[in-house]
C-alpha cells in the first residue's frame, strides 16, 4: 500500500492558519512528521481563500519541498492553482484529480497531457456522485479513455471510487468493496486510490471504521489511500492486514516496526511474557 499523506490541507483549521500567517515552520514541521510515518506523496491542498489558491499552492509546494524528498499529490480543482504549482514540483507529482465533469475535463487534461503527471480520477461526472457499481463505471470509463488519448498510460492513473458515508447509507461500504473490485477487473493496470474519512463520516469513533474498510479495501484491491499517516492505530492495522494478504515479503515491515516500537500501545501484548 502506498500512502498519501492528507494533513497539509487548509480545511483544516491549523493548516488554514499556518497558510496565511506564512508559518514556514509549522508546514515543514506537518510535511516531515508525516514522511517519517511512512508518506510516499504529501498531499498539498490550498482551496480555503479561492482567490489566493494559487499564490497560496505554490508557497505550500516550496515551503514542502525545502523540508522533504518525497513527491506531491496536487489536491486542487482549480487549473490555474495547479499550472502554477506544476511548474514549481521537483519530483513528478500526481493531479487530485481530474473526473468525468466536463469543467474538470476541459481544464485538467491539457495539464495532463503537457506535463505527463499522474493523475487521480474520480468515479463521478456532471450527473454528480454515482449511487451504485456500474455506474461508477459508467462515470470512470470515459475518463481513462479521455487519459489515454492524451498519452498517460493507465499505469499512472489513480482511480477513486469515491467512498460515501454510511451513515448516510449502509450499503455504502459494500459499494465502495464492489466498485474497487470492478474497477481492478477492468483495468487491470490502473491504481486504485481513496481517502478514508468519508466512510465513517457521522459515526462515532471514526478511526475504528477507517481501520475495518482499510483492511477490507486492501483486501479488495485498493494500492494507495489518502490518509493520516500519523495515525498510530491505522497504520498498525495496515501492517498486519498487509501481513495476513501475504503482501510484506518475510514480514520484514511488521518486524521492523515492531523493534522500532511502533507496535506497543493500546492492544499491543507486553513485549517478553
Ligand atoms: N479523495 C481524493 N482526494 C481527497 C479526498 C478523497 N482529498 C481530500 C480528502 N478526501 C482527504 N484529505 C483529508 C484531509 C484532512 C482531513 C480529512 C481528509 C481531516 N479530517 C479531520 C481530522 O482528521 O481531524 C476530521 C474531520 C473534520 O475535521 O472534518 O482533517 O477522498 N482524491
Amino acid at each position: 500500500m502506498k500512502i498519501i499523506g492528507e494533513r497539509i490541507n487548509d480545511s483544516r483549521a491549523q493548516v488554514k492558519r499556518a497558510v496565511s500567517e506564512r508559518d514556514v515552520a509549522f508546514i515543514r514541521r506537518l510535511a516531515q512528521r508525516q514522511v517519517e510515518a511512512g508518506a510516499d506523496w504529501l498531499d498539498v491542498s490550498a482551496g480555503a481563500s479561492p482567490q489566493q489558491e494559487p499564490d497560496d499552492l505554490v508557497w505550500l509546494v516550496q515551503t514542502v519541498q525545502e523540508a522533504v524528498d518525497v513527491p506531491l499529490c496536487l489536491d486542487s480543482a482549480n487549473p490555474r492553482a495547479l499550472a502554477a504549482a506544476i511548474k514549481e514540483v521537483r519530483q513528478t507529482p500526481l493531479i487530485n484529480s481530474i473526473s468525468g465533469e466536463q469543467m474538470r475535463l476541459d481544464g485538467i487534461l491539457p495539464l495532463v497531457r503537457e506535463s505527463g503527471c499522474g493523475v487521480i480520477a474520480l468515479a463521478m461526472d456532471d450527473k454528480g456522485v454515482p449511487s451504485g457499481v456500474e455506474d461508477r463505471l459508467t462515470a470512470i470509463r470515459p475518463v481513462v479513455d479521455e487519459l489515454r488519448r492524451a498519452g498517460l498510460p493507465d499505469e499512472r492513473v489513480f482511480v477513486d471510487p469515491l467512498v460515501m458515508a454510511i451513515a448516510a447509507n449502509t450499503e455504502s461500504g459494500q459499494i465502495a468493496l464492489d466498485a474497487i473490485r470492478a474497477v481492478r477487473a477492468e483495468f487491470p493496470d490502473a491504481h486504485l486510490c481513496s481517502g478514508l474519512s468519508n466512510i465513517s463520516f457521522g459515526l462515532p469513533v471514526r478511526t475504528l471504521i477507517n481501520r475495518a474498510f482499510l483492511t477490507l479495501a486492501l483486501a479488495a484491491g485498493l494500492d494507495t489511500a489518502i490518509l493520516d499517516p500519523l495515525d498510530r492505530e491505522l497504520r498498525k492495522a495496515l501492517l498486519a492486514a498487509e501481513v495476513v494478504l501475504g503482501r510484506d515479503r518475510y514480514c520484514l515491515n511488521y518486524t521492523r516496526a515492531y523493534r522500532a516500537g511502533e507496535l506497543n500501545g493500546p492492544g499491543a501484548k507486553a513485549r517478553h511474557k
